[in-house]
């Protein structure tokens, strides 16, 4: 299998989806509108989209029945990146390649965008072509825990956290609840619904879960890794911005060559978690690998 293959196509289907989801930019209130459009189509690996998706196949059902909920797990994350770019944040002033929301559209509309965002997805995940090709019942649980993981039991748990923790002494347990709700609990939760959407049995479901909560795990640790050694054109933002602004990483907490190798131990917790699945789970082993690999 051919695993950039898979993500364009993928990533394809998905943005033409986002574009045909998301308001027109002609429609009031148009600078609203437009955006929002400018940062969920500025790019970004639509990695969430396509987990759901391989999630779903894995579980032995039809990508194409997730579509709407894919768009509706972008839509999120594109708001918590709108948000945690903001000068009360993070402070960026690049994202996925140019200006940030707020350089673009000023900070109270990039605040609006992110909120509209973060509502629209649940209009999406609510509406009836969302439910049309779900199994019976997914759907109330998908967009529970969609909620769940982007609430404050979540990824706005996880940031808040993070922000708290900035210049101070963060120990192990403290990073691992940073990374495992700031950017852990969507991935898992992409995993989980592309879970159910495919018909999983509460069996197939755990072995999901365990994959999803590595896989999201080592993502964060991964981009931990990238702020280091990775390259600003390939990434599209500022490197070398965690250590500048005292955030608590794997890098800063263990060193460098410790946190390559806990992310490689949660690719391998990761590949062992889809042993008991079939070949349709092998996207989901690629991606995999690729999340503790890749270098954007
Ligand atoms: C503001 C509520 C709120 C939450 C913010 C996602 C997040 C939480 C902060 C982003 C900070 C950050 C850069 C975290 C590192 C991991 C991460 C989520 C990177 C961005 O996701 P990618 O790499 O980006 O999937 P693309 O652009 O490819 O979608």
């Amino acid at each position: 299998m051919d695993l950039q293959a898979y993500l364009k196509e993928k990533a394809e289907r998905i943005n033409l989806a986002l574009d045909k989801f998301l308001p027109d930019g002609e429609i009031m209130p148009p600078n609203l509108h437009q955006a929002m459009r400018y940062s969920v189509m500025a790019g970004g690996k639509r990695i969430r989209p396509v987990l759901m998706m391989a999630a779903c196949e894995a579980a032995g059902g039809d990508a194409e029945a997730v579509v709407p909920a894919a768009c509706a797990m972008e839509m999120i994350h594109t708001y918590s990146l709108i948000h945690d770019d903001l000068p009360a944040m993070d402070n960026d002033d690049f994202r996925r390649g140019r200006p940030t929301c707020h350089k673009e559209y000023g900070e109270a509309l990039a605040i609006l965008a992110g909120d509209a965002l973060l509502t629209e997805a649940f209009v999406l995940l609510a509406s009836p072509e969302t439910a049309c090709h779900l199994p019976h019942g997914a759907l109330r649980r998908i967009i529970h825990i969609v909620a769940r993981h982007a609430g404050s039991f979540g990824m706005v748990g996880g940031q808040a956290v993070d922000i708290e923790s900035e210049g101070q002494d963060v120990d192990a347990p403290t990073l691992h609840y940073i990374h495992t709700h700031k950017t852990g609990a969507l991935i898992l939760a992409s995993v989980q619904a592309g879970a159910l959407a495919g018909g999983a049995d509460e069996t197939v479901f755990g072995h999901l879960t365990r994959y999803g909560e590595a896989v999201g795990l080592a993502f964060q640790i991964a981009d931990d890794i990238l702020d280091v050694v990775g390259d600003e054109k390939l990434l599209g933002k500022k490197v070398g911005v965690d250590e500048a602004r005292g955030k608590a990483t794997y890098p800063a907490l263990f060193g460098l060559p410790e946190a390559r190798r806990r992310a490689t131990e949660l690719r391998d917790m990761a590949l062992a978690a889809l042993a008991p699945l079939p070949a349709g789970a092998d996207p989901l082993r690629q991606i995999a690998r690729y999340i503790v690999d890749r270098t954007s």
